[in-house]
């Protein structure tokens, strides 16, 4: 009866070990991002890991992710700057979801302008770790990304599904992580420098929860490059 005690202990000791070392790693990860409001919810993360929702593994790959030089920049609405800059929206020529609900909530409904048509995730609860691939005509040099998301087809289809929390964002080698707000609005992000590409991944990492369904619904995500 000690023994086990004494090993529920070390055991339990080791957890929080990890917990700790995540964390410290983690610190590196925060100081270099800051500024850029790319940051994870630190507590959040902590209280996941301790209830057994998010292995310490994951932790630390999220927050180890490679940046290749590149931060993302959560920022208002650039339309003047886009505009100045001739920037464009980029065509996109396909795109490959992990899983979708029905063929009514195609992939193909994120770039067709239009909010009241949404991809939903068909995997089990939220669809946390499915992704999204999508493919461009040519190689451009991505700049913008503005990112529309929960089911925006009406007040109540937003509420009643999931919308995206965190998601992680891949181009080349930047693999980042952006943190999204709540919000019945495009939110817009900026890559600190172009990166050419002509595909990138975006992986769900988490979600706002629905009040009635656990569909993650995203209604449309324009990309900006030259
Ligand atoms: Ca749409």
């Amino acid at each position: 009866m000690k023994t086990g005690r004494l090993a529920g202990a070390l055991a339990a000791f080791m957890k929080y070990l990890i917990i700790m070392l995540a964390a410290v790693i983690g610190i590196f990860s925060v100081l270099s991002n800051a500024a850029y409001g790319t940051v994870p919810d630190w507590k959040e993360l902590f209280d996941r890991c301790v209830k057994g929702e998010r292995t310490v593994k994951d932790v630390v790959k999220e927050l180890t992710a490679g940046d290749a030089g590149v931060q993302v920049i959560m920022i208002d609405n650039p339309s003047d700057v886009i505009t100045h800059d001739s920037y464009k929206k980029l065509p996109v020529a396909s795109a490959v979801a992990a899983s979708t609900l029905t063929e009514e909530y195609s992939v193909m409904n994120l770039f067709d302008d239009d909010l009241s048509t949404t991809w939903q995730e068909g995997a089990d609860g939220y669809g946390i770790g499915e992704d999204l691939r999508i493919s461009f005509d040519k190689v451009y040099k991505i700049k913008y990304i503005a990112f529309d998301l929960g089911n925006r087809s009406s007040d109540e289809a937003y509420t009643k599904n999931g919308r995206p929390k965190v998601v992680t964002l891949q181009i080349e080698e930047c693999i980042q992580l952006i943190r999204f707000r709540d919000v019945r609005e495009t939110q817009w992000i900026e890559l600190s420098k172009p990166i050419a590409a002509d595909s990138m991944r975006i992986l769900i990492n988490d979600a706002y929860k629905g009040s009635t369904y656990t569909d993650n619904c995203i209604s449309n995500i324009t990309v900006y490059g030259k």
